[in-house]
């Protein structure tokens, strides 16, 4: 891979784009997902490639959720895995979250590579491969059905990255609470998740470990007390709002950030 020179305007995101690119050589991330982070990458840019305030409150919402759960699950697919591991596998040491591979383009090995990347970012555990993995989610057309019967499909709550359409709402209907990470906050995983973060998966992660650990002493009633106060549609629509304020300014005065 040619290296990026630390003057280029945009070497941070190429350099995020090749760590999924590497991914990809290495069968963690699936093909299509190189797609996927070229959309996500396209709505980062409407939104500054900042992380934004309103994004924030979902990220503290999400961090109450995950410390308010009795049986917290991280689902790892390709891409949260190449961009995030040491991050995710920190997580779910500070929330009690278990980690959990589920993949939509289930090709041989990729479950193990990604297992494989977690281990060796620290994982202790890695559920979704073995003979715990044959649990089944009926109402998931795809292969992401499949789960393993000592995670999501015992969780009360599923923190669900870089998603695809589906399995969101079929996780709500079976009472889970979803928190999704999703650039796009069209998409029917961040219209449905109670709680999403419209935020790149590589700056909120960090966010969201601190946040996690912030919160950490303090009291059920505490933590209650955001969930209820937290409100997933008006947050969406803030950063609805947030791109079309950007936007206008843009088209009057050209971009001034660069
Ligand atoms: O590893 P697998 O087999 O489970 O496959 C994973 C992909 C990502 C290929 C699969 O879930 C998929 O096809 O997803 P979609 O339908 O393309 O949706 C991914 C969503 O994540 C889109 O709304 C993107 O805008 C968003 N997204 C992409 N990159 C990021 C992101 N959101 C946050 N941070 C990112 N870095």
């Amino acid at each position: 891979m040619s290296e990026i020179p630390d003057n280029h305007p945009r070497a941070e995101s190429l350099r995020i784009r090749h760590r999924i690119i590497e991914g990809m050589e290495h069968n963690v991330v699936a093909k299509a997902g190189l797609i996927a982070h070229g959309r996500g990458e396209a709505f980062d840019y409407l939104l500054g490639e900042k992380t934004t305030p309103p994004a924030r409150k979902a990220i503290r919402a999400a961090a109450a959720a995950l410390l308010l759960s009795k049986y917290p699950v991280i689902s790892v697919n390709g891409n949260s895995a190449a961009l995030t591991p040491k991050e995710i596998v920190e997580l779910s040491e500070v929330s009690g979250a278990k980690l959990e591979v589920n993949i939509f383009y289930r090709s041989p090995g990729r479950v193990e590579a990604i297992k494989e990347v977690l281990e060796k970012a620290g994982a202790k555990e890695v559920l979704g491969v073995g003979e715990t993995a044959d649990g089944v989610i009926p109402e998931i057309s795809s292969i992401r059905r499949v789960v393993d019967r000592r995670g999501i499909l015992i969780a009360d709550t599923v923190l669900v990255p870089i998603e695809d359409g589906d399995r969101t709402q079929a996780l709500r209907k079976m009472g889970k609470t979803v928190i999704a990470v999703d650039l796009n906050p069209l998409s029917r995983t961040s219209q449905s998740a109670n709680i999403t973060i419209v935020d790149n998966h590589v700056r909120c992660m960090p966010l969201l470990v601190e946040e996690v650990k912030k919160l950490k002493n303090a009291s059920k009633e505490e933590l209650k007390k955001i969930l209820e106060e937290y409100d997933n549609q008006k947050v969406l629509g803030e950063i609805l709002e947030l791109i079309r304020d950007r936007l206008t300014e843009i088209a009057k005065k050209g971009i001034q950030d660069y």
